[in-house]
């Protein structure tokens, strides 16, 4: 019989192309930089982008569906609950359900937290979120977003819910958002830098389009309700004075949205400084610790931010309560560093 013949390789003569690389795949390749890593945390990732593609949908159909305005309820935070905010709520909760990893959750529209596999062997991580952040936006199309941070379970965890969730923002393993602007883009950290990927509607994917984000050291824009302004103790009326006149060397023009992911976004890639600073109304801030300041400030240092209430770093504050709020100045390293020298002062 003659020899059958050899087997031959051709080798790729490309590299990879990046822009092809769907979140999934990018969230199992660094989760490969820790020896252990079992893949479970891609699959807990799956929950997460699921649910955000089906608010995607719904946010996109807004005006058509019987989705726009109230629901007729408040939140724990006494807000009226718009109907898209229970749909992203619901839609979460139910996707992260079938995670046998996910312990516990909180989320900003409910008062208590969520036994999802609390008490079960497997159940590693708690899930804390905003499923809709911004929904005073949702009927006049506005871009909205929904925010994350995944928390692991500490030692000692396993009898007590509230040392599992109310970590410092420092412990955060994980953390995004999903804004649900001109496109669809979904920002994440999980400690090793910054990436966004956009939503290809027609395939349903989220492919990788920003890989490691660095935020510009310098921007040209404050963002802030200037409404408030009146009510805003020091050092803030000065400091925005002085980024109006020039004191770091240009003069800052004012974007402001009303909804923080977007302005976060904003300031991320075109750099510059976002600031919910204590109010007559909200003397402890409006935003809240765990599921809007943690988060975003995780993804502000990881891109070469910073992150402050004020006075501390966002991710050093111990958080006492799930739903606790805190003034909020987040940015650019020089409007950082001037603002954290005025506050010094
Ligand atoms: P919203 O009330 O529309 O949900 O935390 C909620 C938030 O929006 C943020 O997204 C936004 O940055 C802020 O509140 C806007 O508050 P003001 O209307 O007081 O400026």
């Amino acid at each position: 019989m003659a020899d059958a013949p050899a087997l031959e390789i051709e080798h790729l003569s490309h590299p990879a192309n990046p822009s092809l690389l769907t979140i999934q795949q990018h969230v199992m390749r660094e989760q490969r930089r820790f020896p252990n890593a079992t893949g479970e945390f891609s699959w807990l990732f799956s929950g997460l982008t699921l649910a955000t593609k089906m608010i995607a949908a719904r946010v996109r159909r807004a005006g058509l569906s019987d989705i726009l305005g109230s629901a007729g309820a408040t939140n724990v935070q006494g807000e009226v609950q718009q109907k898209l905010d229970v749909f992203a709520n619901e839609t979460l909760i139910e996707s992260l359900s079938w995670k046998e990893t996910i312990g516990l959750i909180a989320s900003e529209e409910n008062d208590r937290l969520t036994a999802v596999h609390y008490g079960s062997p497997g159940a590693k991580y708690a899930v804390v979120f905003d499923p809709l952040d911004g929904s005073s936006n949702i009927d006049v199309n506005v871009s909205v977003g929904t925010i994350f941070s995944i928390l692991r379970c500490p030692d000692g965890c396993a009898d007590d819910p509230a040392k599992w969730v109310l970590q410092p923002g420092r412990e955060q393993v994980a953390a995004g958002y999903v804004l649900y602007g001109s496109s669809t883009m979904l920002v994440y950290t999980s400690g090793n830098g910054v990436h966004g990927f956009t939503l290809e509607p027609s395939i349903g994917a989220y492919l990788l389009s920003h890989e490691n984000i660095k935020m510009p050291a310098r921007g040209p824009y404050y963002s802030v309700n200037e409404a408030y302004r009146d009510s805003f103790p020091a050092p803030y009326p000065a400091y925005l004075d002085a980024l109006r006149r020039g004191g770091l060397g240009t003069k800052y023009a004012l974007r402001y949205i009303g909804s923080l992911v977007a302005d976060f976004h904003r300031t991320l890639l075109k750099g510059g400084v976002f600031l919910y600073p204590p109010t007559a109304d909200a003397p402890g801030g409006k935003l809240r610790l765990m599921y809007e300041a943690n988060p975003i400030a995780f993804l502000a240092e990881q891109a070469g931010g910073v992150a402050t209430d004020g006075a501390r770093p966002i991710l050093d504050l111990v958080p006492d309560a799930v739903h606790q709020r805190t003034p909020f100045v987040v940015g650019s390293r020089d409007e950082l560093e001037l603002f954290n020298r005025m506050a010094a002062n």
